[in-house]
């Protein structure tokens, strides 16, 4: 396996939806021993500590909940997740979803300067794919792909180099799609795998398919890893528990298989809401999987293709 530079991140965003608590997401992660356990497998590791947003006018809006601030945080991290890249691969301790819209424009201006394609795996029950316009809960956190596929205006939010490419994103695990989300994505390529495929032909089908032609194109990979993909009996501490969720090796396997391909070149852990966990075992957990992704396995696999 070769080592990588881990640059950790603290984003305590906690304006994309309205009940609190994924401030305290970075803490926990770090005090479920996320450092350590990247450590463990041969990493360099280097935790900068919370990135902050520039100080913003709260200007209250009759629908979108804390609009300014989601904005702020937003030129913030993908200006800092742009320059992690620089040191090595950026790993974003959350906060809320609504971080993606940040970390993934970052990742986005960073292959645009390397002539590379940026492809993303979005690991959650939802598909966060509304405009400002059709989200009824008013959540930020419902809208990081709308903003990166450039699909709606985003006034004032920070400009695209490009839009992200339906073809280059899968959407993995989804049990709750809104009807405007539905609708909308039947009319892109998206990769768009709900719990019911993962039941029938395995979660590794899919998966494989969507790493090889990530391989094909010579792609980077940013990988956001919502809590709530994980079944909520497995992983309690996120506010919007959907049941039915990815299995603890579910998701593991998926993790195993983003390492085998060595294909990743970012990641998100988001929405863990310390405030609901039990005993950080959803804490925890993330860490486990951050660490399979990374590399920890029981026996090294022959590089293959899927
Ligand atoms: N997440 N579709 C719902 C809404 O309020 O727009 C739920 C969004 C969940 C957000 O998964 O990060
Ligand atoms: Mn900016
Ligand atoms: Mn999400
Ligand atoms: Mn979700």
């Amino acid at each position: 396996m070769k080592p990588h530079h881990c640059i950790l991140q603290g984003a305590p965003l906690d304006c994309g939806k309205t009940r609190r608590g994924c401030i305290m997401g970075p803490d926990a992660l770090r005090t479920a021993g996320l450092a350590e356990a990247l450590s463990s497998l041969g990493h360099r590791v280097t935790d900068i500590g919370n990135i902050a947003p520039a100080p913003f006018t709260d200007a209250p809006h009759p629908k979108l909940h804390r609009l300014s601030e989601t904005i702020a945080w937003t030129h913030a991290l993908a200006d800092a997740t742009e320059t992690a890249f620089d040191q090595g691969l950026p790993i974003t301790m959350g906060g809320d979803h609504a971080l993606a819209a940040g970390t993934v424009l970052g990742a986005m201006r960073h292959a645009a300067r390397q002539e590379r394609p940026l492809f993303v795996l979005w690991l959650d029950a939802h598909s966060d794919f509304h405009t400002l316009e059709s989200t009824d809960s008013g959540n930020l956190h419902g809208t990081p792909m709308g903003y990166v596929t450039g699909r709606s205006a985003f006034p004032d939010w920070p400009a695209l180099p490009a839009p992200l490419p339906y073809e280059n994103i899968a959407m993995i695990g989804l049990r709750s799609v809104d009807p405007a989300e539905r609708e909308a994505l039947q009319d892109t390529a998206i990769t768009r795998v709900d719990m019911r495929e993962i039941d029938e032909t395995g979660i590794a089908r899919p998966l494989g398919a969507f790493l090889d032609r990530v391989t094909a194109a010579n792609g980077m990979l940013h990988v956001s890893l919502d809590v709530d993909f994980l079944d909520p009996a497995v992983a309690p501490a996120v506010g919007t528990t959907v049941p039915g969720g990815a299995t603890v090796r579910e998701g593991h396997l998926v993790m195993e298989m983003i390492n085998d391909s060595g294909l990743m070149t970012s990641l998100d852990l988001v929405e863990l809401n310390p405030f609901m966990d039990e005993r950080g075992r959803t804490a925890e957990l993330l860490v486990d999987l951050a660490a399979s992704a990374m590399g920890r396995n029981v026996f090294d696999r022959p590089t293959r293709a899927f």
